[in-house]
């Protein structure tokens, strides 16, 4: 891996991936996003690993995708390219996948931060789509992750002005999950990350195809997913195992079977 570093046991079941293009403010080239890609796979299917945190520098998270990689594409360049198999690779990630961001979260940044599954941000970190500043728009999910997680008139100024947000105001808006102060913010997502690892990992993975589910369906059909992934639960030793913990009073050791 050239452009970031992976930690498998960062904590204890819980993966680190750093993003390690400093000089360039972490801009998403796509060698870049084909290692994290590889790496989120990887993670995926080692048992040891239960939560995944992708993180940037305190200064930035990543600044979008690489501008000078793309300056001189035509489209027919960027179809060929194809990058969004490696995006659509990344938002398929089984295990919960947290976003800890200080700096720029800029264009392509603020896309992948939003295609983790919650962010922890610092007091620094700032959210913003500037494309339409160099002439495009955003093209990995800006337009639409950034309008449900902020709403219509929010996302459409920043989409449309380029200017970003504060960290506190991503917070008020429903971007981020925390915002902390700067020295903390790493810390704070392996806090958070550490207290999803204690649940059951099957549970886990359900629960979160379930909530993405509310965005690709209407509700009828969200509620019946829901349904058949709780009842998949039952299928697992996890839920007896915390059912019965729960009845002995004791602290349940999940499996993840
Ligand atoms: N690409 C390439 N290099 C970048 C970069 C970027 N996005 N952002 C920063 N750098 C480089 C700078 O060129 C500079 O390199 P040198 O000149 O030293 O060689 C170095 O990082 C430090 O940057 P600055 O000197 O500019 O640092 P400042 O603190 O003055 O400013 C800044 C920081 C983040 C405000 C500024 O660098 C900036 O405005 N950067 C560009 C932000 C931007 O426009 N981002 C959106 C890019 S478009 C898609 C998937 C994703 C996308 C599209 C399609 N598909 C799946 C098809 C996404 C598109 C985008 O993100």
């Amino acid at each position: 891996m050239e452009f970031i570093k992976v930690t498998p046991q960062a904590r204890p079941q819980v993966a680190l991936i750093e993003l390690n293009r400093p000089k360039e403010l972490n801009a998403l080239n796509l060698q870049l996003m084909q290692e994290v890609a590889a790496a989120l796979k990887a993670l995926d299917d080692n048992d040891e690993v239960r939560v995944i945190v992708l993180t940037g520098s305190e200064r930035a998270f990543a600044a979008g995708a690489d501008i000078k990689q793309m300056a001189n594409r035509t489209a027919i360049d960027m179809l060929i390219v194809d990058q969004f198999t490696v995006w659509d690779q990344i938002r398929k990630t089984k295990k919960p996948l947290i976003a800890a961001v200080s700096g720029f979260a800029l264009g392509g940044g603020c896309e992948l931060a939003m295609t983790c599954d919650m962010i922890v941000a610092s007091e620094t970190a700032q959210f913003g789509q500037p494309e339409i500043k160099i002439g495009v728009m955003p093209g990995a999910g800006g337009t639409q992750r950034l309008t449900r997680a902020v709403g219509k008139v929010r996302a459409m100024e920043m989409v449309l002005t380029g200017q970003p947000i504060r960290a506190d105001e991503a917070l008020r808006a429903g971007l981020v999950n925390r915002v902390v102060p700067v020295g903390q913010y790493l810390e704070e997502a392996f806090r958070l990350a550490a207290s999803i690892a204690e649940m059951s990992p099957v549970a886990a993975r359900l629960a979160k195809e379930s909530v993405n589910r509310a965005f690709e369906t209407h509700l009828d059909e969200g509620l019946h997913f829901e349904r058949k992934n709780f009842y998949l639960t039952f299928a697992s030793e996890d839920q007896k195992e915390g059912m019965a913990a729960f009845v002995e009073k004791r602290k349940p050791d999940f499996k993840g079977r």
